[in-house]
């Protein structure tokens, strides 16, 4: 690839959209107003499990504060926000409807869009009503028709409003954080060779019937997608052929368990499907631990996105674990999976322990994911940084954005990929899951301290904004060095 070390100084097709985005349970609060019922995310925060024992009760107080944020949108220049519905502000035991919390989002959409920005709605992200948990949540195939009525919900009210809509963001992490590990909301971790992929199985199909009622039965003229999360996994040795079957095996274990069957042919990938079958039978069990989609739910995923929306942040090195291993091993979602990885030290760090800064690692799955799943339009839903300061002089994520954002311009240029858009995580400092308010990703401060939740620009905030504004670079970088901030 040509110019891998060098800042290519450019503009972006004039049609390339910048935003920002946040979700409802990172920044919204008023957790319990207005009719709202309590997610998951509540009851694993009032059970102090986050490290600062912290909730997102409170938060942002975006609820009481959207118009400001609309006005650092507004001040940024973007184009769209990227924003989620709490599900249990909708439908606060996860089925019955309640005005107040649907009037929210009426008030937030009307006026972003009296504001110039185009709104871009994530269905779910994360914060599961705690009545349908109460049920097994992901774990239960109910959950399939309960997400479809409730996205159906959100067509019928919003879907004049609104063209741009993400039905799941990142069923990895709650799918592995949530049912495999228990790091994440809900907690569970007793089975984590099992679970996992029960919870995925039915957030596919739960993604694909949303997508078949926005265009089947609303009849939708607008976009609506999946956004997965991945970041590049660079052979350990690039010379060793089993690091490089390490870093696809990587990508198809995580990326593709949800973009094979959404992308490619309503299935998982051959590498997943044979390896957990292979392990299952090591482990003396009668069949794969991995459930089958029938032809019918096959036909019914696959195609089921209108764009390739990826959250991208950092990279690992990745090789393999010793492959005797797994099947005489507990059965486990990471041990099935067989990689180990590792970060080279001469990425700096930030203030979250796996996000290394290493921004050529964008420009790498870009391309993994044109050479994989074709020419698509391909969004960029969030990437961005973290610190533990929240220094206003942000020096380190002005240069990360602009790094990794002339990165995508590479891509676009130099590799022809079909990047449409580049979504900064996050509009502002906010709830970090279970890392509660000790990691900010933010580009602008918000002080928690103080009962307004004021909003203060960063030096990043700036940045972002000339970015927009020149649609693309102007002037050489890398003139800011990165300067990790202590941990
Ligand atoms: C995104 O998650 C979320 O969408 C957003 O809500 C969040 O605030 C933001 O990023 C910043 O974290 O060590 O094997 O568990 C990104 C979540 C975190 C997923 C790191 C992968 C590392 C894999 N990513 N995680 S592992």
């Amino acid at each position: 690839p040509k110019n891998v070390d060098q800042f290519h100084i450019d503009k972006f097709p004039e049609e390339f959209m910048f935003g920002a985005a946040t979700s409802a349970a990172q920044v919204e609060g008023g957790w319990d107003v207005d009719g709202k019922g309590a997610s998951i995310w509540d009851t694993f925060a009032n059970a102090d499990k986050v490290k600062d024992k912290s909730t997102p009760q409170i938060a942002c107080d975006s609820y009481h504060n959207y118009k400001q944020d609309i006005v650092l949108l507004k001040q940024l220049g973007v184009k769209f926000y990227r924003f989620s519905i709490a599900w249990p502000r909708i439908m606060p035991d996860g089925i019955t409807r309640n005005d107040k919390g649907i009037e929210y989002y009426h008030n937030l959409i009307d006026e972003l869009k009296m504001n110039q920005i185009i709104p871009m709605v994530t269905i779910y992200h994360w914060d599961l009503p705690q009545s349908l948990e109460n049920y097994g949540g992901w774990l239960n195939s109910s959950i399939v028709d309960r997400f479809r009525n409730y996205a159906h919900l959100l067509f019928e009210e919003y879907g004049g409003k609104v063209d741009w809509w993400i039905t799941l963001n990142e069923p990895w992490v709650f799918v592995v954080k949530g049912y495999g590990n228990g790091e994440f909301a809900p907690g569970i971790s007793d089975d984590p060779g099992r679970k996992p992929y029960i919870a995925a199985h039915n957030a596919i199909k739960a993604h694909a019937e949303a997508y078949h009622d926005y265009h089947d039965n609303y009849k939708g003229k607008g976009k609506i997608g999946i956004t997965l999360n991945i970041d590049w996994q660079e052979p350990k040795d690039p010379y060793n052929p089993d690091d490089i079957e390490a870093s696809e095996w990587a990508i198809q274990t995580f990326l593709g368990w949800f973009a094979h069957p959404v992308y490619i042919n309503g299935d998982y990938p051959d590498v997943m499907k044979t390896k957990i079958a292979t392990i299952s039978t090591e482990q003396g069990l009668g069949g794969s631990r991995l459930p089958e989609f029938t032809a019918a739910e096959k036909a019914r995923i696959n195609g089921t996105s209108d764009f390739f929306g990826i959250n991208s942040y950092s990279t690992n090195l990745a090789y393999k674990d010793d492959p005797s291993r797994a099947g005489k091993e507990a059965p486990d979602y990471f041990k099935d999976r067989g990689i180990l990885s590792d970060f080279d030290p001469s990425w700096p760090g930030s203030g979250s322990t796996w996000l290394k800064v290493v921004p050529w690692g964008l420009r790498k799955i870009l391309n993994w994911v044109k050479n994989n799943y074709g020419d698509r339009e391909i969004l960029i839903t969030e990437n961005g940084v973290s610190d533990n300061t929240g220094t206003l002089q942000d020096s380190q994520r002005a240069a990360f954005i602009r790094n990794y954002i002339n990165e995508v311009l590479k891509a676009v240029k130099y590799d022809g990929i079909n990047v449409i858009g580049y979504t900064a995580w996050s509009l502002m400092d906010n709830f970090e899951w279970q890392s509660g308010y000790t990691e900010r990703f933010g580009l602008y401060h918000v002080d928690f301290e103080d009962a307004n939740r004021t909003r203060t620009p960063k030096s990043s905030a700036q940045e972002f904004h000339k970015i927009i504004v020149d649609h693309g670079f102007t002037t050489e970088s890398k003139a800011e060095p990165y300067h990790p901030s202590p941990l």
